[in-house]
């Protein structure tokens, strides 16, 4: 009798570690993406909270046109911008407020939503960011890995 309760309190640990591995896997993969999205057509879903992107790293297979949807849970404007160094310059330097229509631009008003699609290609880390006045500073940025195949 006190042999099988031993079973039963070592069968109900091993299913919690398990359970524990399982949850852990599935977070790493959602975070850091060790395989990540695509090729093809992708969704990354990004909230943002007290100027903070819930992710910093997202990881993509090459040839992947990647949807972000940007969920601002601020009271305060954001956008989200991702590129190469080129269209990031612009943005830190520039003088646009708003981010319409162009792929891989968007402006978030405060408690909404907003997407934009981006492709990408070629392997090689592709960085997204807030250029509003002091966001990027504060930290408001985070990268696209292009893991090849
Ligand atoms: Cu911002």
């Amino acid at each position: 009798m006190r042999f099988g309760i031993r079973i039963g309190v070592a069968l109900a640990v091993l299913v919690v570690a398990v359970g524990a591995v399982a949850w852990t896997l599935a977070g790493a993969a959602e975070s850091s993406g060790s395989r990540g999205a695509g090729p093809g057509r992708a969704t990354v879903e990004i909230s943002i909270d007290k100027s903070r992107f819930s992710r910093s790293r997202i990881v993509v297979r090459p040839h992947t046109e990647v949807t972000f949807v940007i969920h601002n849970h601020d009271p305060i404007l954001h956008e989200f911008i991702v590129g190469g160094p080129e269209v990031h310059a612009v943005h830190e330097s520039g003088h646009e407020a708003q981010h319409p229509t162009k792929p891989g631009e968007v402006t978030v008003q405060p408690d909404s939503v907003g997407e934009t699609t981006y492709v990408f290609h070629e392997p090689g880390t592709v960085v997204f960011a807030c250029h509003l006045p002091g966001h990027l500073a504060y930290g408001m940025s985070g990268e696209v890995v292009v893991e090849p195949a």
